[in-house]
């Protein structure tokens, strides 16, 4: 049986050229290259087929986050270039509308030019809007949405190869690398189509922080995550164990830091806590999976110590559940392994 694989090339025009890190302009990790030899090496098994995303519509991105970052995400780009700002540049912000910057005042007006509020809308530096970023953006969705539909016709298993990736995505909030949320979108569409309890694990380096603050009042949508622990990591401000969720979300939001060096002894003993939680929910929906390989022993920025045979244990782990599943790809930046690592996940999944 093959596993429909949902891609499209409309990321290929979501290409940041550089993010600001450590005080430094690098090259984007996130990078269309990235998305390529994924869906290369899933091809080549045999064992996949290609499926492009069926258009959804404004809605399910609607149910997840606010209007106006919505309407900065679309408008963005086309508000510099009318403002004649240089096509061949992305637009990064440099001037962040955080919490103290108000203190007790009431700000209630922002730029009219939406490339004017990017610092208002996005928390880090690494994020960068080029023309084609709000379109693969869309198309990211509309991935994860087709891969859900596909679950709910009775596929055990669809992979959305999306790009950009959007755990880090709040509901006002872009940010490392991602703008809309796929995940949460897709756990939302589930909900809004019948479901009344779905489970989202996330398996990327990085702590899904945008997926957390979405659902984190919210029993229905239950959140666990393993990561490399905030405490050293980004994205630095979320993650730790403490937080589980707050009023009726109180206890449906787990958070799994793991140490520098992680291998997959320690990684599949921390995954048994996450499945245990996932079984004692109890949803009654396809599990969503915020996949990422930058828990590699070789991801340029992370530091974790998992190896390609270990992405086999963890899908088989994640297997023995006996759940239908939307996986849905997030991080990972060590280019050479992503297709290997791809490979043995969804092959062991499936
Ligand atoms: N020193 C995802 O994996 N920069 N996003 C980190 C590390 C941003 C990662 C800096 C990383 C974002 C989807
Ligand atoms: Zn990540």
């Amino acid at each position: 049986m093959t596993t429909p694989l949902v891609a499209s090339d409309d990321h290929l025009a979501h290409d940041g050229l550089v993010e600001l890190l450590a005080g430094r302009e690098v090259p984007c990790f996130e990078s269309p290259q990235r998305a390529i030899v994924i869906r290369q090496a899933l091809l080549a098994t045999g064992t996949y087929e290609l499926t492009p995303p069926t258009a959804h519509g404004p809605d399910p991105i609607t149910a997840v986050h606010d209007p106006e970052m919505i309407d900065l995400v679309e408008h963005a780009w086309t508000d510099a270039m009318a403002a004649g700002r240089d096509p061949g540049r992305p637009l990064l912000p440099d001037t962040f509308l955080i919490r103290e910057y108000a203190g007790r005042m009431a700000l209630d007006q922002l730029p009219p030019r939406r490339h004017e509020r990017l610092g208002a809308f996005c928390f880090d530096t690494a994020t960068p809007i080029v023309a084609g970023t709000a379109a693969a953006a869309r198309a990211a969705v509309d991935i994860g949405l087709t891969a859900l539909d596909l679950v709910l016709a009775g596929a055990p298993l669809a992979y959305g190869l999306c790009r950009p990736p959007g755990h880090h995505a709040g509901r006002n909030l872009i940010g490392g690398y991602c703008f809309f949320n796929n995940a949460a979108i897709v756990a939302q569409a589930a909900r809004d189509r019948g479901a009344q309890r779905v489970a989202i694990l996330d398996i990327d380096f990085h702590h899904g922080n945008g997926t957390q603050q979405i659902f984190w009042e919210r029993e229905d949508i239950a959140y666990v995550s393993l990561h490399g622990d905030p405490a050293g990591i980004y994205p630095h401000y979320s993650g730790y164990a403490s937080e589980r969720g707050a009023l009726e979300g109180e206890g449906f939001n787990l958070n799994l830091p793991l140490p520098p060096r992680t291998d997959g002894d320690a990684y599949l003993a921390a995954l048994r806590v996450a499945l245990d939680f996932i079984v004692s929910f109890g949803a009654d929906a396809p599990l969503v999976v915020s996949l990422g390989f930058d828990t590699y022993h070789a991801d340029p920025i992370c530091n974790l110590g998992l190896v390609t045979d270990d992405y086999a244990r963890i899908g088989s782990a994640i297997a023995a559940l006996g759940m239908p599943a939307v996986v849905l790809q997030e991080g990972g930046y060590a280019v050479d392994a992503l297709g290997a690592n791809a490979v043995a996940f969804l092959g062991a999944l499936a």
